[in-house]
């Protein structure tokens, strides 16, 4: 009799035991699948991007759909964001080791969401880049964190690379800098273009996303992120500002180059920091999207020479202006009528446009060194708003004259 009571005891214990251990894996499975993917980046002008998947803990080698849904400060779903290279997001994806990339593009969704299928095909972790403009703002981009569950590949270690000519699908890359790549410097990347069979420079780039190339720039601790696209794409044919043309979807609004294309695309890069940055340029070809990539090593800051130090300030008696990767700082900014007003905008770091200022109605346009202040002064003789705008009209400042 005392053993079968001390058997019951055992048992018992045993039982609690594992409804524990089971109650224990469920909480971690629970909390793993609620938290596949963290928001790595704070609210930008008060909107942010709130990422879900299904399914809840993405496996490797099965469809998810990772579905963004844009806030406002107050909380309230903004549903549509503005049209920027043709797409209303863009969501580039990079394995945590740099060696897999995509650049995808969510569509909306009748819960105005923004959602998109992808099938990673490892395990392991990933970060998501999501740039999207909202209405009336900048570029915001934000940075998610996903784990995706599966057998995970041996990671791919990174090193600079020596040559800077690379050759797939067809086409030969050549990468060179107007100067040393060196943080807080305002860079002219060039990519000279050649045919690999025929060795001669390509005149057939089509464009892809409205733009002759599109550049996204990781750094190795992941969180510098640029997206850069080329100044000038030549001749483009634009439906969207034909007349004639009563085209209303989207689809039928894209972009074509009129002509042969160039054979060299530069853009305007700014590294924030020294170290290793992996870049992938895509350009299109006979319809097919070609991926180039390189990895750069990216010097010191130079030290601040006098003469720098001396530009940088920003005159006591002028209005300053941030520029940054989410626009101007403040972007409203009250002045009197017939009085002057120095505005003194100050540029801490690059993204493509925003090297130019420009006020339409002034016909002012200068450019805005990183690094340096510029001061313009203007004398509004009207009432109203004066705007004033980044070089591709994607940032936006308002003077409000009283
Ligand atoms: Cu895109």
């Amino acid at each position: 009799m005392r053993h079968v009571k001390w058997f019951h005891q055992v048992l018992t214990v045993l039982s609690l035991a594992a409804l524990a251990m089971a109650s224990y894996w469920l909480a971690e499975r629970n909390h793993n699948a609620v938290h596949a993917a963290i928001s790595t980046s704070a609210p930008k002008a008060g909107f942010r991007a709130e990422l879900k998947t299904e399914p809840a803990l993405p496996r490797a080698g099965e469809p998810v759909s990772l579905s963004f849904t844009v806030k406002n400060g107050k909380g309230h779903t903004v549903r549509f964001l503005q049209f920027v290279h043709e797409k209303p997001l863009h969501l580039l994806v990079v394995s945590d080791d740099l060696s897999e990339f995509y650049h995808i593009h969510p569509e909306m969704q009748v819960d105005d969401s923004y959602s998109v299928r992808q099938t990673f095909p490892y395990g392991g972790i990933y970060r998501l880049y999501a740039d999207y403009t909202p209405p009336g703002y900048g570029t915001i981009v934000e940075q998610f964190e996903l784990y995706v569950e599966g057998p995970e590949r041996p990671r791919v270690p990174l090193y600079a690379d020596s040559q800077l000519t690379k050759t797939t699908g067809g086409l030969k890359a050549t990468l060179s800098s107007d100067k040393e790549l060196r943080a807080g410097e305002d860079l002219m990347l060039r990519f000279k273009l050649f045919d690999e069979k025929t060795d001669a420079p390509v005149n057939n780039l089509q464009l892809y996303l409205g733009s002759l190339a599109h550049f996204v720039i990781v750094g190795e601790d992941l969180n510098d992120f640029i997206h850069a696209h080329p100044l000038d794409a030549g001749e483009v044919f634009d439906p969207s500002q034909d007349p004639t043309l009563h085209l209303h979807d989207p689809s039928q609004l894209t972009k074509t180059l009129v002509g042969p294309s160039p054979s060299e695309v530069s853009a305007h890069v700014n590294f924030p920091r020294a170290g290793l940055y992996k870049l992938w340029a895509q350009f299109q070809r006979d319809g097919r999207i070609i991926v180039v990539a390189f990895v750069l090593k990216v010097a010191e800051r130079a030290p601040k020479t006098k003469q720098a130090q001396a530009a940088s300030a920003v005159p006591t008696d002028a209005i300053r202006i941030n520029v940054t990767a989410s626009g101007y700082e403040p972007s409203e900014i009250s002045v009197k009528r017939g009085q002057a007003v120095k505005l003194a905008f100050y540029r801490a770091d690059a993204q493509n446009c925003a090297g130019t200022i420009t006020f339409p109605k002034l016909n002012i346009s200068r450019q805005l060194p990183v690094g340096e202040a510029v001061v313009i002064e203007v004398t509004p003789t009207e009432t109203g708003e004066l705007s004033f705008t980044c070089g591709m009209g994607m940032y936006k400042g308002t003077l409000i004259v009283e």
